[in-house]
């Protein structure tokens, strides 16, 4: 093994939402993660219309980070990180998202927990939306539907942006935005784009209006960033999934290339500044009315990102045809693929698609990428010895990293770093749930919110811990 660039920016990922908890502490609004609930064995999370009294909401104690921080990050900085990715909670800066002034209590939060990062020579690594839009301005403006939306994300990044240009060098704007594109599932369009489906409405044609909206925010916050402090390096966030074809029959191939252009049409606006033609093509053929001027055209243009940041868990299989056992829905029929091994939550463990998508997207963008979040949730157990033997974790990352190396050195792919989803145990997206659990650092919280927070070192800690001292040569 060659080994990593001397600079690689190794650390750990989380959002506000999932850990920070102080939910309304301070003068902070609701979020859009603060009226999910939990999501119980298999059962969607489910969106309340505002909170609800009584309620025991997983994200708003979370695992209490608003008051740990300093605790936390001293475990990060044991274990040597170079990064530390987070959001800023947008309803902590603008509690409502159209308030005339920021919420000072807000900004000093981030300052201190900024400031806490650089005593350890931690880079950020600052996501601005990470499905934590102000609950309000989907109740007043529906969203990034409307948009006003695009007026009210630039204003909040400006604030923070400025306040932060001399602590915070790396910023991405949306999280995942590419994951409102399977508008069967309802979770996402809200957490991404503040939207609440209505009644006989066309799903998939609100989906790109808000998108749009949303990527031309994304581009005016590019541009405005580089004139704050030219220094700064701004990114795109990507979910990204590979979909192999299912066999070597020409429409299968096709299939595969369609439908992982339906997902990553947004990082090819976000990083060449232009509606791709296929996919105006698609609103063509559709009939969708979607509104869009010269001069958001030009803003796109003007607004390409400097680095393509994403998340990879998993890959997928994709058949034109309908088959035993396939799956249809946001793609056509989706297969499990034999070759490889899958999570209890059903996600395709797949190291050498880490590798593939490495390639791809470079090849695609010729832009430096940055992997912001890759893990294994896991019911991890503690011990009798109250140790927890998380070697199933320490084998999933081991494998995803030789892959990289490989990128690097084989391929010549530009990697700026690696900050594994969940290097703390947080509250899961997908579940609302504890038990899911990704860190390199156990949490005393179960699914009921029971526990004492306390924070225990796992196996994979030590094991982490060295792969950051010897640069990655040691796994
Ligand atoms: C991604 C989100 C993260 C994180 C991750 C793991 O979609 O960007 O917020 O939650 O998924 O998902 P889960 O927590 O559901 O296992």
């Amino acid at each position: 093994m060659v080994g990593f660039p001397k600079d690689f920016l190794w650390g750990g990922a989380v959002a506000a939402h999932q850990l920070e908890g102080g939910w309304n502490k301070d003068g902070k609004g609701a979020s859009i993660a603060d009226v999910m609930t939990a999501g119980r064995h298999g059962v969607p999370r489910q969106i309340t219309d505002g909170v609800v009294e009584g309620y025991n909401y997983p994200n708003h104690e979370a695992i209490d980070f608003y008051s740990r921080y300093k605790e936390d990050i001293k475990l990060f900085a044991e274990m040597g990180f170079k990064s530390f990715r987070t959001s800023i909670a947008w309803s902590r800066i603008f509690p409502n998202g159209d308030d005339d002034q920021p919420n000072e209590a807000g900004l000093q939060f981030y300052d201190d927990l900024f400031d806490e990062l650089l005593k350890y020579d931690i880079e950020p690594v600052i996501t601005l939306s990470h499905f934590e839009m102000p609950y309000h301005l989907v109740k007043k403006y529906g969203g990034f539907r409307n948009r006003k939306l695009i007026d009210f994300f630039v204003t909040y990044a400006e604030t923070v942006m400025k306040r932060y240009k001399h602590k915070v060098k790396y910023w991405m704007t949306f999280n995942e935005i590419n994951n409102q594109s399977d508008t069967t599932h309802d979770l996402h369009i809200f957490t991404n784009s503040g939207i609440l489906f209505q009644e006989g409405e066309n799903r998939e044609e609100t989906m790109y209006q808000a998108a749009l909206y949303e990527l031309i925010a994304s581009a005016k916050v590019v541009k405005l960033g580089h004139e704050i402090n030219p220094d700064f390096q701004i990114g795109c966030m990507m979910a990204y999934v590979p979909i192999y074809p299912y066999s070597c029959h020409p429409e299968d191939m096709m299939e595969s290339v369609i439908a992982m252009r339906n997902r990553w049409f947004f990082s090819d606006i976000h990083a060449r500044g232009e509606i791709p033609s296929y996919i105006k093509k698609y609103w063509e053929r559709n009939g969708y009315d979607i509104e869009y001027t010269e001069a958001d055209e030009a803003a796109l243009k003007e607004g390409t990102v400097d680095y393509i940041g994403f998340s990879y868990y998993m890959s997928g299989v994709v058949s034109s045809r309908k088959i035993e056992g396939s799956r249809s829905g946001e793609f056509k029929h989706l297969v499990r693929n034999p070759h490889v091994q899958a999570s209890e939550w059903g996600w395709q463990i797949d190291p050498v698609g880490l590798r593939y998508t490495l390639s791809v997207v470079y090849e695609r963008y010729q832009k430096p990428l940055f992997i912001v979040e890759n893990g294994f949730g896991a019911r991890d157990v503690i011990e009798a010895d109250g140790s927890i033997q998380d070697d199933y974790r320490i084998q999933y990352l081991k494998q995803h990293i030789v892959e990289m190396e490989k990128a690097i050195n084989i391929d010549g792919v530009e990697l700026l770093g690696y900050t594994p989803w969940g290097c703390i145990d947080i509250v899961s997206f997908g579940t609302g749930e504890m038990e899911k659990r990704y860190g390199f650092i156990y949490v005393d919280k179960d699914n009921n919110g029971h526990g004492s927070l306390e924070r225990k070192r796992k196996k994979s800690f030590e094991w982490y811990k060295q792969v950051i001292a010897t640069n990655g040569k040691e796994l």
